[in-house]
């Protein structure tokens, strides 16, 4: 045996969100593996299937080594017969026959092609994948009636598929913070989602707005969108309405883990040219973004020059179609919003498991619910909702289950 390898791994607490996380880890092939089978199942929508695989892969992701033996994972929780089973196969020979032929199974391929589609849901893929339609090329030609977010996620199926960068969502940033310094001055706009847990890419870009007096925030996201849109920023957007009702005896508990924030779904389209323009106005330090298909080291009119032939040509283009996400939550609700809104999607299920069977606690993006002492606890921001919850702070850049 190489030395270290029998060291045993402290055994590790169970739930998700009692352990950091962080974005590099030690155990990656090991995890790539669990990862193909989560979604595998998530795709069949076998849900239970799918969270358990992601349960194993969180659990390797807080390891502090790497793995080399299954026998170092002895005595840690979340790993059942069957990851333990892929685990052990991948150590032994490289690879899992499982995950393999999954990852080339023609059903797979397809499902992962048409849920790509923004717009498209698992239920909807399986439909069509039943109807011989394996990729988006195969759906336009059938000629199936496709909503508007459908048609849009065809339209830019490409840019949607690229990862977003960090530059790029910075850029987004700007804008929207111009946009609603416009039209409601003192609101703030925070960047959730992946990229406030420290990730260098994405498949969207995650914001939340707040005005510093309650009530300030109610109609902003209808003006956001209207300047945004008069600006030519936005190639699709649909708005879904604040449906959290206040009753009496507080915030009224939402039935189901969706929450209820007056909500963005929106299409930018970022150009290098719109992104110049808004740095200048609002910030003196330039932010340098390079679109996908600009070359950088040139002059701007040479650079210009040459995107608008490639465009011409190649169908290239000095701009870029970038899912952006937007939601705006008061500000008595601001601390649970920023919570339930980075993620990642399982940290947020574990800490809404921890609430409810550890705690008899009921967790959401707007508020938290002792059933015990029936009453709604508030809190002012993050690390006090973790302390209520009994947990110890978890930043961020650990919340990468
Ligand atoms: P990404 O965009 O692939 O880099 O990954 P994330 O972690 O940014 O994932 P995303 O953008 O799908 O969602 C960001 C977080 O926001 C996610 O961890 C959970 C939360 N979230 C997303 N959609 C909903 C929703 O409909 N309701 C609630 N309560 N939370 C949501
Ligand atoms: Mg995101």
């Amino acid at each position: 045996d190489e030395p270290g390898t029998e060291l045993a791994v402290v055994s590790l607490p169970s739930y998700a969100c009692q352990r950091h996380t962080p974005l590099l880890h030690h155990n990656t092939v090991l995890i790539d593996a669990l990862s193909i089978l989560a979604e595998n199942a998530e795709l069949s929508e076998n849900e239970g299937r799918g969270v358990a695989f992601r349960r194993a892969g969180a659990l390797l992701k807080s390891l502090p080594q790497e793995i080399r033996r299954v026998e170092q994972l002895r005595g840690q929780p979340c790993l059942g017969d069957h990851s333990l089973r892929v685990i052990k196969e991948v150590l032994e020979d490289g690879v899992c026959c499982e995950v393999e032929t999954t990852k080339e199974s023609r059903q797979f391929k397809a499902m992962k092609a048409l849920t790509g589609i923004f717009g498209v849901g698992a239920k909807t893929a399986d439909r069509w994948f039943r109807e011989g339609i394996h990729t988006p090329s195969d759906l336009q030609r059938s000629g199936h009636n496709l909503n508007r977010a459908q048609r849009a996620g065809v339209q830019y199926y490409d840019d949607l598929n690229q990862p977003v960068r960090k530059a790029e969502a910075d850029a987004i940033g700007l804008i929207v913070e111009k946009a609603v310094s416009e039209v409601l001055p003192g609101a703030k706009i925070t960047l959730i989602g992946g990229f406030r847990r420290g990730k260098e890419t994405g498949h969207d870009v995650d914001f939340l707005i707040t005005h510093p007096e309650e009530g300030r925030e109610e109609g902003l996201m209808a003006k956001v969108v209207s300047w945004l849109e008069a600006q030519g920023f936005l190639l699709y957007h649909k708005t879904t309405r604040n449906s959290y009702l206040e009753s009496k005896d507080g915030p009224a508990r939402p039935p189901s883990n969706m929450d209820r924030f007056e909500r963005c779904f929106s299409i930018f389209r970022l150009s290098t040219e719109n992104e110049r323009r808004i740095t200048q106005t609002i910030s003196a330090q330039s932010t340098l973004l390079h679109s996908r298909t600009e070359p950088s080291p040139q002059t701007n009119d040479q650079a210009r020059e040459e995107s608008s032939m490639l465009s011409q040509c190649s169908g290239s283009r000095s701009w870029m179609a970038v899912r952006v996400d937007m939601v705006v939550s008061p500000y008595s609700q601001f601390a649970f919003a920023l919570l339930g809104w980075t993620g990642s999607k399982l940290f947020e299920r574990e800490l809404r498991r921890w609430a409810v069977h550890e705690r008899a606690m009921t967790l959401s993006s707007h508020t938290l619910y002792d059933s015990t002492k029936r009453q709604y606890l508030r809190a002012n921001s993050e690390e006090e909702i973790f302390a209520l919850l009994g947990l110890e702070y978890i930043p961020p850049c650990g919340r990468n289950a």
